[in-house]
């Protein structure tokens, strides 16, 4: 026990992931301006801070001289991120194409237009090619960073191929692989082309983590059924070596959102929303457009609500938040369309010369919403609506439960979402596809009795304040190190 934590105290943390937590922007030829990004991977490991970490994953511009990939090296390295530069081709192909394109849909259950389907099969062997060759330019850059006792950590559908190049050239690597979607049922999985190799490649890790525990058993039945190995409740055996497999839902840095809140800054933007929305109930979406977050299904759903009771139009109001990502994918062009079309459609039916009932907010990079202003929001709203259809998790959700200890408003989380798993005690759970279901539950939260609402909150509070992500990644890290000291006790023996 003594040499586990002397081996914890000192230990680095490689994480790797598809994207660095920062956007670089080149202001001359060798200069850089660097700004920390939105996502629920860098949410949750800014919580993690109990190792030495670094990161290793792509800034997210293409720089091909040498000058700008030395300057901007150099930049990062200051803050402790690694990077891996990858080509535009490569970018397209194997994020754009493979990634986004066909896992992405695929590991959430959607289905791509026939059309899309088709092209997506023409020119998958080429998507899956540039795929092995960028988890292999990660692979180079991880090793050149590596030095004994490092925990490497591997993250998401991305970089699938990462654990069995690592391992091919240093078997003694502790490596860990961890999933942030969900992993769809085994006769979903099974439709993949390349099923095999990626199956056989994530399985050359040590640890194999998911969001629950579903996810988990979804993935050792897709490696029985397809590759034929031996499913236990421990992982995955394959003559005799078995990789552990098992849940480990991620969490948020609650503190840090409680302790926003405390700030001049939160209190008057808390102020400043109250005096606009006074008067009226608030409801809240934040999302990434994203055909998994289910935005139409939830306005169609506030469109019903208004529809049936007439007497909340001028009381209550939604205000969603948007943040764009992969613009260039056309699935998610078709999605941005249809979202401003129903709530042009809302708002022209139900607003009046004074107010509208959706305030669609687009976040942008030079119109970005502030943490400070996140915080405030998640603060005033009484009810938080998340339809996801899927969803590996969803922090939005753990994000609003930590800032609500004061007004005790309610959530309604879809039952897709992993962290229905956690707060379903405390949530209106619904199904997004039933939108009378949802419109029902919009009402039942506006009207919730302060008894129930503080006694739901109470539930969910408790879980995101004890469940956080430090506990998650060190939880995660634990048992990586155990299972390393197992399998080498084995080879002892
Ligand atoms: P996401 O699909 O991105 O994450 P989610 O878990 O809800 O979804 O995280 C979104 C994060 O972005 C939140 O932390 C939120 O605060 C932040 N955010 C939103 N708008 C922002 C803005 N304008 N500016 C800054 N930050 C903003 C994926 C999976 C999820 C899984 C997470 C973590 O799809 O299911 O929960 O990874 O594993």
């Amino acid at each position: 026990a003594l040499s586990a934590k002397h081996v914890r105290e000192k230990q680095r943390l490689l994480v790797v992931a598809n994207r660095l937590p920062v956007s670089a922007t080149r202001k001359g030829e060798s200069s850089w301006a660097l700004e920390l990004s939105a996502g629920g991977l860098v949410s949750a490991l800014l919580g993690v801070r109990q190792f030495e970490t670094r990161w290793i994953g792509w800034p997210g511009v293409n720089v091909q001289d040498d000058k700008g990939q030395k300057s901007l090296s150099s930049a990062l390295e200051e803050k402790g991120f690694i990077p891996v530069f990858l080509d535009e081709e490569t970018v397209d192909q194997y994020y754009n194409g493979y990634c986004n394109n066909v896992l992405w849909p695929l590991f959430h259950y959607i289905g791509l237009q026939q059309e899309d389907r088709l092209a997506a099969t023409r020119s998958l062997q080429s998507q899956f090619s540039a795929y092995k060759r960028a988890n292999r330019l990660f692979a180079e850059v991880v090793l050149s960073q590596y030095q004994d006792g490092d925990v490497v950590w591997c993250h998401d559908y991305h970089l699938m191929f990462l654990p069995k190049f690592l391992k091919e050239a240093n078997s003694r690597m502790k490596l860990g692989w961890f999933l942030h979607t969900p992993f769809p049922s085994s006769e979903i999985y099974r439709t993949l082309p390349l099923r095999s190799e990626l199956l056989k490649a994530v399985l050359t890790a040590d640890l194999i983590g998911f969001h629950t525990y579903d996810y988990a058993r979804h993935f050792v039945s897709a490696c029985t059924r397809i590759l034929g190995l031996e499913g236990t409740p421990e992982g995955v055996e394959d003559q005799g070596k078995l990789t552990r497999v098992a849940a480990f839902p991620i969490g948020i840095d609650s503190e840090r959102f409680i302790k926003a809140l405390e700030t001049d800054m939160v209190r008057s933007h808390i102020q400043k929303l109250r005096g606009r929305f006074a008067g009226r109930k608030v409801m809240l979406g934040v999302d990434r457009l994203d055909m998994i977050k289910g935005i139409p299904q939830k306005l169609l759903a506030f469109e019903k609500f208004l529809e049936e009771s007439p007497e909340w139009q001028d009381k209550v109001l939604l205000v969603q938040i948007a943040v764009p990502t992969r613009t260039d994918v056309h699935e998610y062009q078709r999605l941005t369309s249809q979202v401003h079309e129903i709530v042009g459609r809302i708002n022209g039916r139900f607003g009046t010369l004074g107010t509208v009932p959706i305030h669609h907010l687009v976040v942008m990079q030079d119109r970005s919403l502030e943490f400070h202003e996140l915080c405030a929001l998640y603060a005033i709203t009484d009810v938080l609506l998340v339809t996801s259809l899927r969803d590996g998790m969803n922090l939005v959700s753990y994000e609003y439960v930590a800032c609500q200890n004061t007004k005790k408003g309610v959530l309604i989380l879809s039952e897709f979402a992993g962290a229905a798993q956690s707060l379903g005690a405390g949530a209106i759970l619904i199904n997004p596809w039933n939108i009378s279901e949802v419109a029902a539950s919009i009402e039942d939260a506006l009207t919730m009795k302060e008894v129930e609402r503080k006694e739901r909150h109470r539930h969910n509070f408790m879980h995101v304040t004890t469940h956080t992500a430090q506990v998650w990644a060190d939880t995660f890290v634990s048992e990586l190190n155990d299972t390393i000291v197992e399998a080498e006790l084995r080879t002892l023996r």
